[in-house]
């Protein structure tokens, strides 16, 4: 009889370690997802813009067409600051204007004069992309690039021919410079202009005329791992405002169909759309002045460390990208003005999420995909991205908590969704344990790649996150916690 028991208690354990190490098939992909381009793109999250032509040199904002490249003389031109610049700020690629509205190109096209070779820069013989692209190879760094479609100096803009033209310099830009990471096609296109000295308006159709499809090919031919910008993706979406806000609401879902560069329905691009065809995500982009590009009067109007940090929040925190425009002035360096107030924002970020309150923490869910722990909770705390919790199918709910063994303050929480099987969750709660009861400290709809919330500092040692609505059963592959220094940057 004793033998009998102790057979039992024997098949007990051995069922209770099969069920643990049992495989248990992943949840199968919700909507669109990322594609890996999409991905390593997503994973940047803080980008560098150079916005740099003949404007830098006459104080306008959008070149006419008719400026002499004469103009463009920087007198101590350094890609390798730029560079450098970004890299101490955290920042993960670059993109530069090669081309702005006002038709100048930054390298030696052979199909326009109109470009730096008829510049007393270096005798006509420079070419700041190839300055760009040595720089960035030297630290590291990613290089993209801005293509402006309208072209105010070109006489052929609004025919056909143009078409052939500013295709011909896409060509140039993506197979000269090596790899690119980001081709940039701006939505402002058509209005009036120099066009070759006409001097007038001319209109384009903005949906039609460009042949987008067409186009896009060509990037897809000569940059296979590029991602191409602009309102209708195709990989990533303006956000919809030049401020670097992202919705609150923020899916990386999209008909790209329904849009195009230029196109007016605009104000739907910050939150996305809920049940959108395509993986679009956002970029957001706002520069560190006023203007684009660098006028000496704006120097005093540069942003504060706090502004950035309110834009970090709204972009990386909020499931975007955060594109920051940091313009070269006339010598061609980055303004000491902007690199003062760059490297303190870089400062204040490392304060801002200096510990990682939870990783190694004890993590807690109400269930678990198959009871499999190769989906539990614990996935959450152990600090990689690849392993993730998830429910079963069936199930579009959960609680989580994460123990912190002891009372500590928190006021920070970054949860991530994984999101190469698609964005799901539409609402969330978050919870602190204060004198025995839950205590709502933040809550919120979307959270997709990065969804990073601030609350006052609460002394606690057991946190909860409620997940509310999802589409499909959640998957959270990270949560961290932070305490970050008394300062309120919303
Ligand atoms: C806009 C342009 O018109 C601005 O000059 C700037 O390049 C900004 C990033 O995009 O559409």
């Amino acid at each position: 009889m004793k033998n009998m028991s102790s057979f039992l208690w024997i098949l007990l354990f051995i069922l209770i370690l099969v069920s643990c190490g049992k495989q248990v098939d992943p949840p199968a992909a919700y909507g669109p997802v990322p594609t890996e381009r999409q991905m390593n793109w997503q994973k940047m999250e803080f980008l560098a813009f150079f916005h740099f032509t003949t404007n830098t040199f006459t104080g306008l904002e959008w070149g006419y067409g008719d400026e002499s490249p004469e103009i463009f003389n920087p007198t101590d031109l350094d890609c390798r600051q730029w560079v450098r610049v970004a890299k101490e700020a955290g920042m993960n690629g670059v993109i530069l204007t090669a081309k702005h509205h006002d038709g100048f190109c930054l390298w030696p096209s052979e199909y326009t004069s109109h470009s730096v070779k008829s510049s007393p820069w270096k005798d006509g013989n420079g070419d700041v992309i190839r300055e760009l692209a040595e720089a960035c190879k030297e630290y590291d760094m990613k290089m993209g690039l801005y293509l402006s479609p309208w072209d105010r100096n070109s006489a052929v803009y609004g025919d056909t021919a143009y078409i052939t033209y500013y295709r011909n310099q896409l060509r140039e830009i993506l197979t000269n410079y090596g790899d690119i990471y980001e081709v940039w096609f701006d939505g402002a296109n058509g209005g009036d202009g120099y066009y070759g000295g006409a001097r007038e308006e001319r209109k384009i159709d903005r949906k039609t005329y460009y042949d987008w499809p067409a186009t896009r090919k060509i990037v897809r031919e000569l940059q296979p791992n590029a991602v191409m910008f602009s309102d209708a993706g195709p990989d990533v979406r303006w956000v919809g405002n030049e401020h670097g806000f992202a919705g609150e609401t923020n899916w990386s879902h999209l008909n790209g169909i329904e849009f195009y560069p230029g196109s007016p329905n605009y104000k739907e691009l910050p939150s996305g759309q809920e049940n959108g065809a395509d993986w679009i995500p956002a970029e957001c982009d706002v520069s560190i002045r006023p203007g684009w590009f660098y006028h000496e009067k704006e120097d005093s109007l540069v942003k504060t460390v706090g502004e950035l940090m309110q834009i970090y929040y709204n972009s990386v925190g909020r499931n975007g990208t955060f594109l920051l425009n940091l313009p070269p002035d006339k010598t061609g360096r980055i303004n000491e003005h902007d690199v003062v107030v760059l490297k303190a924002f870089r400062k204040a970020l490392d304060k801002e999420f200096a510990c990682n309150l939870a990783a190694g923490k004890k993590a807690f869910a109400d269930s678990w995909r198959g009871k499999s722990k190769q989906y539990s909770a614990s996935n959450l705390t152990d600090e990689n991205k690849d392993t993730y919790w998830c429910t079963d199918d069936d199930i579009l709910t959960g609680l989580l908590s994460i123990d912190l063994g002891e009372k500590t303050e928190v006021n920070r929480i970054l949860i991530q969704e994984h999101i190469v099987l698609g964005q799901r969750i539409k609402a969330f709660i978050i919870e602190v344990l204060v004198d025995g009861a839950w205590k709502e400290v933040a809550s919120g709809t979307t959270i997709g790649y990065k969804r990073i919330l601030s609350f006052p500092t609460i002394k606690t040692d057991k946190i909860k996150l409620s997940i509310t609505e999802s589409y499909a059963c959640p998957v959270l592959n990270n949560i961290e916690l932070y305490r970050a220094p008394e300062q309120n940057w919303e």
